[in-house]
């Protein structure tokens, strides 16, 4: 028996994880105490709160979080510290791979935050723009438009010979029709192509969901008249579903991260068994901390062991048909 710690390993764009378990965006993530603490977890790797120029306090009315036993919803509202408190944090989180993750809202009138990440960086630095924030009141999800998602990319692209050392990935909505998904292929392909697009992170939570108290006959969050994105055991479907039409329509063409309703080992087998190179736990790592990674790894090694898999390649992708 193989009892290696590190069969769960992943080389991702050419940068080592140690085992292929993040954080998602989002969680934990959000000021340097949450970070340092995942920097010190048995986390593979980990993410920041998505960022925008200057600091957010998020939407105002509270609550704005809320766990049932199947998951969670939310409409934080992206509250951040501004993207240049991330990128000041490069330089303290060497030992691990740190992602940035950048709201796409701001970047489309202003790419100064890649610059600046640029200028910061002396290594390759992975970047997810999050296309697929659903929480904004007034602000469509640019994942969904993708006549606007192509104009950002295309914009975007005028500034590659810039922006040398980023690894750029987009952090998606889900999609729930395959028509969607070969418009997403048409649009994404050329980037992928030119190497402007290097990863892509599939889901983000469920946007405008509502969980309801029957009893108090009001929603449990807030914001937005309690629509708020869904995470959790109620997500795992769409969200591997998503990475495996992902994975054949790219052909294998670009990696996946794995999002949504991840809570066991036997959850990261099956992201991975759909096409995930890596994977981010969001809404059990709000539930049960940092040291869910440990138990999750070990979870995911023990299963590799049974099935006699010595490395997550060997079943990357290998749903049967
Ligand atoms: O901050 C949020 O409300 C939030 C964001 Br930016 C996101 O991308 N996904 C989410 O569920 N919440």
């Amino acid at each position: 028996m193989n009892t290696c710690e590190n069969i769960s390993k992943c080389s991702f764009n050419g940068i080592e994880f140690k085992n292929c378990i993040l954080n998602a965006s989002g969680c934990l993530c959000t000021d340097k105490k949450e970070l340092q603490s995942l920097y010190i977890s048995k986390c593979g790797g980990f993410v920041s709160k998505s960022c925008s120029i200057e600091k957010r306090d998020g939407n105002p009315e509270h609550p704005r979080y809320f766990e049932t036993d199947n998951g969670t919803i939310n409409s934080m509202g992206l509250p951040n510290m501004g993207y240049m408190y991330y990128v000041n944090l490069i330089k303290d989180f060497t030992e691990k791979p740190y992602i940035i993750s950048v709201a796409s809202n701001y970047l489309f009138e202003n790419l100064d935050i890649l610059l600046y990440i640029q200028e910061t960086s002396s290594f390759p630095q992975l970047v997810e723009i999050n296309v697929s924030c659903p929480n904004i009141p007034g602000k469509e999800q640019l994942g969904y438009n993708f006549n606007e998602l192509d104009k950002f990319l295309n914009r975007l692209s005028t500034y590659k010979e810039s922006l040398p050392n980023l690894i750029i990935g987009l952090k998606l909505p889900p999609y729930f029709d395959p028509a969607h998904f070969h418009r997403l292929r048409d649009i994404l392909n050329p980037y992928i192509d030119n190497n402007i697009i290097k990863f892509l992170t599939a889901i983000n939570s469920i946007g405008n969901a509502l969980i309801i108290d029957s009893v108090k006959e009001s929603p449990v969050i807030k914001p937005k008249n309690g629509l708020g994105g869904l995470g959790g055991d109620y997500i795992k479907p769409t969200a591997i579903s998503n990475i495996w039409q992902l994975y054949n329509i790219f052909e294998d063409r670009i990696p996946i991260i794995g999002c949504g309703g991840i809570k066991d080992g036997n959850d990261v087998f099956d992201h991975i068994l759909c096409g995930a190179s890596l994977v981010q736990i969001g809404s059990q790592l709000m539930k049960e901390g940092p040291e869910c990674f440990a138990r999750i790894n070990k979870e995911l090694i023990e299963i590799m062991n049974d099935k006699n898999y010595s490395n997550i390649s060997e079943f990357r992708g290998k749903l049967k048909k």
